[in-house]
């Protein structure tokens, strides 16, 4: 594949979006133009309803056991692989995910409590050896998610988590970023052209040290 696949991660309302659409800009003046945005959970027409699914607090009369959200979300997440993410670095265009596994590995192997080694097992089944040439985590508190999300308005069936489960979804996301040295970490508790500016070092470095631009 001669794509390159880069990730953002983080907790809610860590500036995800934003940090996803100043990556793309930055490409662009690198002269990388063939660029394609990808979210998680979504990104299909089936991973979108997922997304649907996994978010909405009062459609079911029934409640989503911890398993079948994880199922839901490897469901959502190889359907956007397989048909969209692949075949986009197979034709050279580079793609920039809003979240990818690692969110699975920190919300549910964290956050849920479900044994890291189950989530591994079906990472290697479903995905392979397939894995971000990238990834930025943006670090925030719990409290600071929260204090973002709120003035958004109202929150999903994930963002009305406890602040322990925060708490454990960020303490697994920083724990996996400090061994794997293709995740990189970002203080995103600065204000926003703070983080702007770490995130163009960041990628100027990692585009200059592996790609020669
Ligand atoms: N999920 C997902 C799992 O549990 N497991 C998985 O495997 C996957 C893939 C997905 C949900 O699904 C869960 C996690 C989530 O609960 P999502 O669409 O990714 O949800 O949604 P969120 O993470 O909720 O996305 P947000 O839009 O809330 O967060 P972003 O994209 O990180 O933040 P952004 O850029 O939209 O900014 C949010 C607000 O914060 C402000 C912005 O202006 C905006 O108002 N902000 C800042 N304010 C001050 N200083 C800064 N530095 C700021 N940065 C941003």
């Amino acid at each position: 594949m001669s794509g390159k696949f880069i990730v953002i991660e983080g907790l809610e309302g860590a500036g995800k979006s934003t940090a996803c659409h100043e990556i793309i800009t930055l490409l662009y003046q690198y002269g990388i133009k063939n660029v394609i945005y990808t979210r998680e959970p979504g990104g299909t027409p089936i991973a979108e309803q997922l997304r649907t699914l996994i978010q909405q607090k009062e459609m079911l009369k029934e409640e989503i056991t911890d398993y079948a959200e994880l199922l839901m979300l490897y469901a959502a997440r190889i359907q956007l692989v397989d048909n969209i993410i692949k075949p986009a670095l197979e034709r050279g265009s580079w793609v920039v995910g809003d979240r990818h596994d690692l969110s699975s590995q920190a919300y549910q192997g964290g956050g849920r409590k479900i044994k890291p080694d189950f989530i591994n097992h079906l990472k290697e089944e479903l995905l392979g050896d397939f894995s971000p040439d990238l990834t930025l985590y943006l670090d925030i508190t719990p409290e600071i998610s929260l204090q973002r999300t709120q003035k958004r308005g109202a929150l999903d069936r994930i963002e009305i988590e406890s602040l322990g489960f925060f708490t454990r979804t960020r303490n697994r996301y920083l724990a996996l970023a400090l061994k794997d040295k293709r995740i990189q970490i970002i203080d995103a508790t600065q204000q926003q052209n703070k983080v702007t500016s770490q995130l163009h070092k960041k990628i100027n470095q990692w585009l200059q040290e592996s790609y020669k631009f």
